[in-house]
């Protein structure tokens, strides 16, 4: 599935283990998704953006929790001026699903021009 596909979905509620997305699945769907790496533990995905000012910052964070409602699915974001680290895992899977990828993707939709 390539990035358009992916970011043409929509979240679903996924609890439990069987929702979790297996390590291959994992390493084929970042290729699609430029500059995103797996957390060391392998139950998050994240990417760090950069913005020239605080409100460029601010602005892509709203857009990502705007997104994140609609989709009722919420990252973690670590932030300041320029730049936004944005982290994707299911805390109802207690890793990966494909809610995060689908998410990753809707973020890099953001900022496609
Ligand atoms: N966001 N990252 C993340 N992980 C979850 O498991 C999660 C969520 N947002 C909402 C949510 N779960 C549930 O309340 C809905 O899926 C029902």
């Amino acid at each position: 599935m390539n990035i358009i596909e992916l970011a043409s979905r929509h979240c679903q509620p996924r609890k439990g283990k069987e929702h979790a997305v297996d390590a291959a699945q994992v390493s084929r769907l970042l290729q699609q998704l430029p500059g995103w790496q797996l957390r060391d533990d392998g139950t998050a995905i994240a990417k760090d953006f950069r913005f020239t000012d605080f409100h460029r910052t601010l602005g892509f964070i709203n857009a990502v929790g705007f997104m994140a409602n609609h989709e009722d699915h919420h990252p973690d974001l670590e932030a300041g001026y320029g730049h936004c680290r944005v982290s994707w895992s299911t805390h109802d899977v207690g890793g990966l699903s494909m809610n995060d990828f689908i998410c990753a993707a809707r973020v890099e939709a953001l900022l496609a021009r």
